[in-house]
């Protein structure tokens, strides 16, 4: 009996696509796995060949897991803004908590330069930042070198360019792209496959980020500040070694808001903050 290791890259109802050194075999699960419910795409797999079928026989523990679509094992999120549609940057201030509670690297993708330029000054001691353009291919290496050997997800608001981008990374138009694409999906009645796009490189991407990464946090407020590391590098000057640099006093954090910590992040840190206790007060009430 053959053994290979492998990571699954496509499911298909109860089939399962895994990429393993001498190409892509189709898959089914064992009964035990299946009775434990899960394989996800972005598994790490041992696949056995028995007789004419291969079957995943074990899944490596995950480093992570996005939900809806459920994939694991991802590394890097692009979260993609752009001048048009002007840019939520809650969305990607919340994106940006939830990749360090994943353990996953963010990067801040300013898209359709080719547009305009959008400042993101606030986020240069926050996360790496790139400029780019899917139109013009501005760019388009560098982030082809940040996927090397990664599994990356998009995350974004709609028509930002995340499908485009995978297009000219992919140097080809797998992904749908723009409105008229979306409306001929919606009529289809779609039964979404979830899949990840090797791009060679030992690098894949996945079109959406999932559902986890775009809903606000599930921590207790106290903790937010460990998230946010431009406020969290204040902190040991608060007065309050806890301090949560909402209400309480001699907050060095509030005193160097409007020079090294950007205004709109501190407000934005404040609503995620409030939005958390509003979270917690509703479970327990
Ligand atoms: N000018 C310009 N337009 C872009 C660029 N990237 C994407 N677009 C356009 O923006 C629209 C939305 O792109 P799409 O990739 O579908 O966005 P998604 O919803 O984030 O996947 C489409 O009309 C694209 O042609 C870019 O770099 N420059
Ligand atoms: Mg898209
Ligand atoms: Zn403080």
């Amino acid at each position: 009996m053959k053994t290979y290791e492998g990571r699954v890259i496509k499911a298909v109802a109860s089939k399962f696509f895994v990429d393993v050194e001498d190409g892509v075999k189709v898959c089914f699960a064992r009964k035990k796995l299946k009775q434990d419910g899960i394989i996800f795409v972005g598994d790490y797999v041992t696949v056995q060949k028995d007789r004419d079928a291969f079957v995943i026989d074990e899944v490596s523990p995950r480093k992570n897991c996005l939900i809806r679509p459920y994939v694991s094992n991802v590394d890097v999120c692009f979260i993609v803004i752009a001048p048009e549609p002007q840019p939520d940057l809650l969305l990607v201030d919340k994106v940006i908590v939830n990749c360090h509670q994943q353990g996953i690297k963010p990067v801040l993708v300013k898209n359709k330069c080719d547009m305009g330029h959008i400042d993101a000054s606030e986020y240069s001691d926050v996360l790496d930042v790139v400029e780019c353009s899917a139109a013009s291919g501005e760019g388009i290496e560098e982030l082809a070198n940040m996927l090397r050997g990664n599994t990356v997800c998009f995350a974004g608001q709609s028509a930002v360019g995340k499908s485009s981008l995978i297009n000219a990374l992919l140097d080809s138009d797998v992904l749908e792209v723009g409105e008229l694409a979306k409306k001929i999906r919606r009529g289809k009645n779609t039964t979404r496959r979830t899949e990840i796009l090797s791009v060679g490189n030992g690098a894949y991407v996945v079109d959406t980020c999932g559902f986890s990464m775009l809903e606000a946090v599930d921590i207790p407020p106290e903790e937010l500040r460990l998230y946010f590391d431009d406020l969290e590098a204040f902190r040991p000057q608060c007065r309050f070694n806890m301090c949560t640099h909402t209400s309480e006093p001699d907050c060095a954090v509030k005193a160097h808001v409007g020079k090294e910590i950007g205004e709109g992040r501190y407000q934005r840190y404040l609503t995620i903050y409030g939005e958390l206790v509003e979270r917690r007060e509703n479970k327990y009430n």
